[in-house]
């Protein structure tokens, strides 16, 4: 049986602290390191330019730099630091991360175990978008599912149903939701277990909202965030973790915006609509782009109604 990630963290705890230790021993040159405490391990809850806040495992919070020469971190990094002053510290080590989302070659958080792909009926969601988000995340081999919100927006439900359907059919769990109306919250919520969600999508979808629903007290937290790192308090300016009660954490991010897009190679693309992975090189050709070519075995599965015909298209759209 393998460890987990948090027995394998303590074990990585364990060895970086040691190392801190005989640095600290040996004669640190750097001054603010040599009044420093005690190295320990902490969790980033969210990064703004050059600083960190990083969540002790007393769960006091402190403002950190980061050591120079290490890896900048992220919302859901695990790092060693020490405290110095008042509420800070410095990171002095990165702990190995099990998984990474990157969005437009930027890093956005670490160590999650599951993605919701926010989307809603205002701003009306758009197929592009949503195919987009699942192929980066099929490419970075994270789990995702899809949260449709505002649902009571909505004149035509089974409209939207029926728009999903094609990606419930292979395999995306799709939940539908109203934060306004509380709609479906409950079972939602039964969903997210002991691991570390993120929200992905498009800026106002409610995500925030979302998360603020889900973790009742949070506005204090929220406003505690915003006051250090000077948020605004309504669009969502830094990915940010949030502890749910119960247990598990939510990470919060700022919606995208047009130009913030992926460039999708085809490769990707192709590997990211993942009903077709069984009839990808079972072509005539083999460099078969699947759009024109005779003897395509991806066109032959839309045609018997293996893959969904609107699934293809999107699939079209996005490499034309
Ligand atoms: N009608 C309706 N409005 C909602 C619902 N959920 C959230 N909103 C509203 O949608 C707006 C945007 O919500 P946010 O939670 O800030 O959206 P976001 O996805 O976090 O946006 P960014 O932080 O910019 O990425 C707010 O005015 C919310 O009150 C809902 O179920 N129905
Ligand atoms: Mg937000
Ligand atoms: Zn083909």
């Amino acid at each position: 049986m393998g460890l987990t990630r948090r027995q394998q963290w303590r074990i990585e705890k364990i060895q970086a602290e040691r190392i801190a230790r005989a640095q600290r021993v040996a004669g640190d040159s750097e001054s603010l390191l040599d009044e420093a405490g005690e190295a320990q391990t902490g969790l980033v809850i969210t990064r703004y330019g050059q600083r960190l806040l990083v969540e002790a495992e007393s769960g006091e919070l402190r403002q950190c730099t980061g050591r120079q020469n290490i890896e900048l971190s992220v919302a859901g990094d695990q790092v060693i630091f020490q405290p110095t002053g008042d509420n800070e510290g410095v990171v002095t080590a990165l702990l190995k991360r099990d998984n990474q989302l990157s969005r437009s070659y930027k890093l956005i958080a670490a160590n999650i175990d599951q993605l919701w792909l926010v989307v809603a009926v205002e701003p009306h969601y758009q197929f592009e978008l949503i195919d987009r988000y699942l192929v980066v995340a099929e490419n970075a081999g994270l789990p995702i599912n899809i949260v449709v919100n505002k649902i009571e927006l909505s004149q035509n439900f089974e409209q939207i149903k029926t728009d999903f359907s094609m990606y419930e059919s292979v395999g995306y769990s799709v939940a539908y939701l109203s934060v306004n109306e509380q709609t479906n919250i409950d079972s939602f919520k039964a969903l997210l277990d002991d691991k570390t969600h993120i929200f992905l999508g498009q800026s106002g979808v409610g995500k925030s909202s979302l998360i603020n629903e889900l973790i009742p007290d949070l506005n204090l937290r929220v406003n505690e965030i915003s006051v250090k790192s000077k948020l605004g308090k309504h669009t969502t300016t830094n990915t940010t973790l949030y502890h749910i009660p119960s247990g598990g954490d939510l990470i919060d991010s700022p919606g995208i915006r047009e130009f913030q897009l992926d460039d999708l190679t085809d490769k990707e693309i192709l590997s990211g609509f993942r009903e077709f992975k069984p009839f990808i090189g079972q072509c005539k050709f083999r460099n078969c782009a699947h759009i024109n070519e005779p003897k395509c075995a991806i066109k032959q599965a839309v045609e018997i109604g293996e893959i969904h015909t609107k699934r293809y298209q999107n699939y079209l759209n996005l490499i034309t």
